[in-house]
């Protein structure tokens, strides 16, 4: 099981032969708040990144991206910005950051922040002039509506719409002093930005271009394709009593590839560095994704589509459904397939929103070590820009919530609150928190086995996992085959063979149940990469020309003839050199 060394270490990094960089590029997603906190006040910081970007030089990433640190109420964890061009106190100073950019930068790494621009905090000043009168030049900065003609003002069912919230609830308030209602897709903290207003654009695009003046290398764009809305804000068709569903009203609304076109000419155009734009795009279907990520129309390098991440969903994400390998196969190689020839595909399972993907689609307590492992080399060695959320390099868990407190994201709460109120028995809504709640991705990193993992000296904001005993970085640095080492491994294949980063993608094996099988093919080297995503044994049969190939990666030990069976959550990588 050695051989992966001897491939990966003997080919020298082999750059993009185009600007796009990026193609083999692995990034990293850090969670501030809880990511290492330097001085106790139980917030990860500034600081504490800069203290451990060690960790992320060992484990090999080139890229990593910042969720928001601007000044902020904090209401949905910085997600709602009421400063652009501030750092929030709780995360550090402007000083702070840029000492960050700055380490980052020497260690030969880029640093790409989250651009939340759909929507600004409620405590904005935007929002603030906007809200403070009718005839406010900003009130056109916003959505305002009045109340639904024929009813009371203010009191339900009056919304200019019917649309319900991300975060429960309706997606309008009432707004008192001004007697209007304003749109927010999500917190009603988070009021939404109007995007037809060409002064809310300028105003965006400045500030991107004065993130990219102090160095950054680009941007992750929050819910970007909810910027361009019909205008006309048409009732939803109805999910259930009370609200409709806004989605085809507010997602990849009419205006949204002229404004991602503009965006890329007023911010990017002119500019010679080597940048990273990823739009964040729920609801996005691969053909939408191929328009906005052909490079030819010059809008986003990549997306974060949500197809994979939504076969678990029933009715809503709450109402969780098994996990179905065969589903996760169909859905990620439909993707690979369809966006091969023009467009590019960001590869991830998890991120601040998803429950972690060991206790999701592995197994987090027979095969936890085997299971995080396959996982991440079915994933990696696709075609695409993989993204590690802080924390999936050492196989971290869902946290065994047992009650509502243990929970602070607002999303959980709400939901909570809302589905015990219409009558739902609250220990079942519990349970389907203790597996959905973005806060499974939220806890503190797990750096050691010492009283707060490692995290903080003070109190954690959100409670450590009681396995960081078990599952912590320090343990995993020195143990070859750690699944932080295995991470490792599947990075530098990336960097070092061109047909991790450039090969085609074939898909095998498409009715088997569990094994995800396929192969990529670039120049005369061909990958196969077998995987079960299963804690059974399974049967495959592959074609007779990879009988000669290398086992260049694999998580068992012991040989096996794995063209033949595979066992419970084993992957292999075969590789083989063709000649012309
Ligand atoms: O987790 C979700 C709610 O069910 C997702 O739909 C999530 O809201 C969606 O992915 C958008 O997420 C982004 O924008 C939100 C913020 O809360 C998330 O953290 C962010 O990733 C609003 O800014
Ligand atoms: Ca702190």
């Amino acid at each position: 099981m050695s051989s992966i060394e001897s491939v990966a270490e003997a080919t020298a990094f082999h750059p993009a032969s185009t600007s796009s960089w990026w193609k083999s590029a692995v990034v990293y997603q850090i969670y501030p708040r809880s990511f290492a906190d330097s001085n106790g006040d139980g917030i990860g910081d500034l600081k504490g990144i800069t203290a451990r970007l060690d960790h992320l030089q060992l484990l090999g990433v080139d890229v990593i991206w910042l969720s928001p640190i601007y000044q902020s109420p904090q209401a949905d964890n910085g997600y709602d910005i009421s400063d652009y061009r501030a750092i929030d106190p709780a995360f550090g100073t402007m000083e702070d950051f840029e000492e960050l950019l700055s380490a980052v930068h020497d260690r030969g790494m880029k640093l790409v922040m989250d651009l939340v621009v759909n929507h600004t905090s409620d405590e904005h000043p935007w929002f603030k002039e906007s809200r403070s009168s009718k005839d406010n030049p900003k009130r056109d900065w916003y959505w305002w509506r009045p109340a639904r003609n024929g009813t009371t003002p203010g009191q339900p069912g009056s919304e200019p719409t019917n649309w319900q919230s991300f975060f429960s609830g309706p997606t309008w308030s009432w707004d008192e002093t001004s007697q209007e209602y304003y749109l927010h897709l999500f917190d009603r903290k988070q009021p939404d930005l109007n995007w037809e207003n060409p002064e809310v654009r300028r105003a965006v695009y400045d500030m991107m271009s004065w993130w990219l003046d102090r160095g950054v290398d680009g941007f992750r764009m929050d819910v970007i394709n909810f910027i361009s809305k019909d205008v006309a804000l048409p009732d939803g068709k109805k999910n259930g009593d009370t609200y409709g569903d806004g989605f085809p009203y507010f997602a990849s609304g009419p205006r949204i590839h002229e404004f991602l076109q503009e965006m890329h000419q007023e911010v990017f155009d002119g500019r010679t560095g080597e940048y990273l734009t990823v739009g964040e795009m729920p609801g996005v279907t691969w053909q939408d994704a191929i328009l906005f990520t052909d490079p030819a129309r010059r809008e986003v390098d990549m997306v974060f589509q949500f197809e994979h991440v939504s076969l678990d969903h029933g009715t809503n994400k709450f109402d969780v459904q098994p996990f179905d390998a065969k589903k996760l196969k169909a859905s990620l190689s439909q993707w690979q397939t369809q966006l091969g020839q023009r467009g590019w595909n960001s590869l991830y399972l998890n991120n601040h929103d998803q429950p972690r993907a060991v206790s999701r689609f592995g197994d987090d307590l027979d095969h936890w070590e085997r299971s995080a492992k396959a996982l991440a080399t079915m994933l990696h060695l696709q075609r695409g820009t993989p993204y590690i959320y802080q924390g999936e390099e050492l196989g971290m868990t869902n946290y065994p919530f047992t009650s509502i407190d243990q929970f602070r994201d607002l999303e959980s709460i709400n939901h909570y609150r809302e589905a015990c109120q219409n009558g739902a028995d609250p220990s079942a809504v519990l349970a389907s928190l203790r597996s959905m709640s973005r806060d499974n991705a939220r806890t503190p990193m797990q750096w050691d086995a010492t009283a707060n993992a490692g995290f903080t000296t003070g109190t954690p904001w959100l409670a450590v996992n009681p396995n960081h005993g078990r599952v912590n970085a320090e343990r995993q640095y020195s143990d070859a085959d750690s699944v932080f080492n295995y991470f490792q491994k599947l990075i530098r294949v990336r960097h070092s063979l061109p047909v991790v980063a450039y090969g085609d993608f074939t898909p095998l094996l498409e009715d088997h149940s569990h094994v995800y099988a396929y192969t990529r093919a670039y120049q005369n080297d061909q990958l196969l990469v077998l995987s079960n995503l299963s804690g059974q044994n399974q049967q495959v049969v592959v074609g007779t020309e990879w009988k000669d190939a290398t086992l260049i990666l694999g998580n068992y030990q012991e040989a096996s003839n794995a063209t033949k069976e595979l066992r419970p959550w084993e992957t292999r990588v075969y590789s083989l050199e063709t000649s012309l």
